[in-house]
């Protein structure tokens, strides 16, 4: 067990930076690159990465603190005997980060007829980083340097100032683009001439760059069309990681109050308002828009929810008090919207799934070597396959007013962990065979429990299965998971008695429960689904039909 210290990597000509948040505490296990504390320049908002994994073991800053290149950051108990202060990798993202900060664009050419092209600047090595706001609009007149859209790399957040002034004529990107150096941002109309770049970026949310260092400041080049429509600083004030932190969550971050220094939006800002906004006590802009305010509904489609029941449980006898954990807070934002905005019905069908049995029970003895053991589930995910080609609504999403056929099925599947509930997704389930959804399903599965699934891992899905049938129970009604329109769920089978016309049978029924979007799928065919569901099920060789 080594002990290694982290220090401040290269940041470039930051010096005395501001440590704004402390992202690990004593104890905590970190890994390479993971995120330390966030520190603020007047230019940018950075994270500064661990250069070794380890347990912490002491922090040496505080927030408050000014840190420099080569400032203690913490000791860290490191398992690796052979590592090093700061892997060349770790050492290099701050220093990219405060490339984007600091670096004099080349900006975009600057004429005083004709449209003016403003582009992204230099931004260090930062590759397709996502616009996440855009501040101006066709029409408003902006001046040098003012800030245009903000973009978010995950670990640092900047806003691209324009390098000309004039009335916008045309935004060339919007919110969820991806940019690089050179991306064409808008066209400026009445610009004048600028003889150098502004500087780069500058923080979200932070006080504008006081100066540029090089260009003698163009004169505004026509009397205002009208001004901008919002603030261009009027980002919440906010580091990458709780910005990410809240998109996970749906929380709009305009609508936190944050408690950090100089108004700055914490995690514990975000959480805090997530369990207002579940608990009833707050609601947000969209939900008052949408009407959904709590209980009973009136006449006017306004759910007049009383508040939810505030009560001292300890008045009546012990209590102890645990945080959800996060992918519990996560999933019960998207199930609560799910379950209010969807008008689900569920219905409930058996299947004889008694040769399938039979045969799912002589694949895993032949298969017994290779290890590859096949749950009724693989089964079902392939059966589901069918019958979404069949009943093709059942594989789409609302749009607005129109329906989005998908042509492809990607199927996800509900993973209980010790954290809560996760949904992986089996990528062309209609591309592969049993055996191999298997497999990948043992390894999602496996990954999901070791809290290991990536974003990918669990996007994308069309259409979703909920089984049960490992634990017991008989039906259930699943929540369908949006945008999707219907969701499968599954139960133990039993052995029952089926009448086959002449005498009862001992036949293995599996239940079956469909919940479906009434909006997107008639009671009628959710009927037939279920049916066909059950006649493959039945009979496996229709999969081939
Ligand atoms: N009827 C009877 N037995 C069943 C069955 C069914 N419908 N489905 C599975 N089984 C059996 C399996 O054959 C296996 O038996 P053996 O141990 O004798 O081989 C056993 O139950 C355990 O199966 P499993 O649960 O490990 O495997 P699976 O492929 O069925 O499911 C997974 C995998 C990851 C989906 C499951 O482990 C899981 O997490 N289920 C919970 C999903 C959930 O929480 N849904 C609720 C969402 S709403 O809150």
């Amino acid at each position: 067990m080594a002990l290694v210290e982290v220090k401040v990597p290269d940041i470039g000509d930051s010096s005395d930076v501001a440590v704004i948040e402390l992202l690990v505490a004593p104890g905590d296990t970190v890994k390479l690159e993971q995120s330390l504390i966030t520190v603020e320049s007047d230019k940018a908002s950075m994270e500064i990465p661990s250069s070794a994994a380890g347990v912490v073991r002491e922090l040496k800053v505080k927030i408050g603190d000014k840190v420099s290149q080569g400032s203690l950051v913490l000791l860290l108990e490191s398992a690796d005997s052979a590592s090093k202060p700061a892997p060349a990798q770790a050492q290099q993202a701050p220093a990219a980060i405060d490339t984007i900060a600091n670096a004099a664009p080349p900006a975009a050419a600057s004429v005083a007829s004709g449209p003016v092209e403003v582009r992204v600047p230099d931004i260090g090595d930062f590759k397709d980083v996502a616009v996440i706001e855009v501040f101006v609009q066709p029409g408003d007149t902006i001046r040098v340097e003012q800030s245009l859209i903000t973009v978010e790399s995950d670990k640092a957040s900047m806003e691209i100032p324009s390098s000309a002034a004039g009335v916008v004529r045309e935004m060339k990107v919007k919110v969820g683009d991806k940019v690089n150096q050179g991306d064409l941002l808008a066209l400026l109309e009445g610009a004048a001439p600028v003889a150098a770049a502004p500087a780069a970026a500058a923080p979200a949310n932070a006080p504008a760059p006081a100066a540029v260092s090089a260009p003698a400041a163009p004169p505004l080049a026509a009397a205002p069309a009208h001004e901008p429509t919002r603030a261009p600083l009027g980002l919440p004030h906010a580091s990458p990681s709780v910005r990410k932190f809240a998109r996970e969550l749906g929380v709009p971050l305009a609508e936190v109050k944050g408690s950090g220094p100089k108004g700055r939006i914490t995690q514990e800002d975000v959480q805090a308002f997530t369990r207002a906004v579940m608990s009833g006590a707050q609601r947000t802009q969209a939900q008052g828009a949408a009407g959904v305010s709590g209980g009973g509904v009136t006449g006017g489609g306004e759910l007049n929810l009383i508040p939810w029941p505030k009560v001292d449980f300890a008045k009546f006898g012990p209590i102890e008090r645990k945080e959800l954990s996060r992918i519990k807070k996560i999933s019960g934002a998207n199930l609560m919207r799910n379950a209010v905005m969807i008008p689900a019905v569920t219905n409930h069908d058996d299947a004889d799934i008694t040769d399938l049995e039979a045969f799912r029970v002589a694949t895993n003895k032949e298969n017994e070597k290779s290890g590859v053991k096949v749950t009724m589930l693989a089964f079902l995910i392939k059966a589901c396959v069918a019958a979404l080609k069949k009943f093709p609504e059942f594989n789409s999403s609302l749009d607005g007013d129109a329906l989005v056929y998908k042509n492809y099925w990607h199927i996800g599947f509900a993973a209980d962990t010790p954290n809560g509930l996760v949904v992986p997704v089996i990528k062309d389930a209609d591309k592969k065979g049993v055996l191999q959804i298997s497999t990948e399903m043992s390894e999602l599965a496996k990954k999901a429990r070791d809290g290991k699934l990536g974003p990918a891992d669990m996007s994308g899905a069309t259409f979703t299965i909920s089984s049960l049938g490992g634990i017991g129970g008989r039906y259930f009604t699943p929540i369908i998971n949006a945008p999707e329109v219907a969701i499968l769920g599954v139960c133990r089978s039993n052995i029952e008695p089926v009448w086959n016309g002449e005498k009862f049978k001992p036949r293995l029924m599996l239940p079956l429960s469909l919940t479906w979007d009434h909006r997107v799928i008639d009671g009628a065919a959710a009927a037939r689904f279920n049916a066909y569901l059950g006649q493959i099920l039945a009979d496996f060789r229709r999969v081939l039909l």
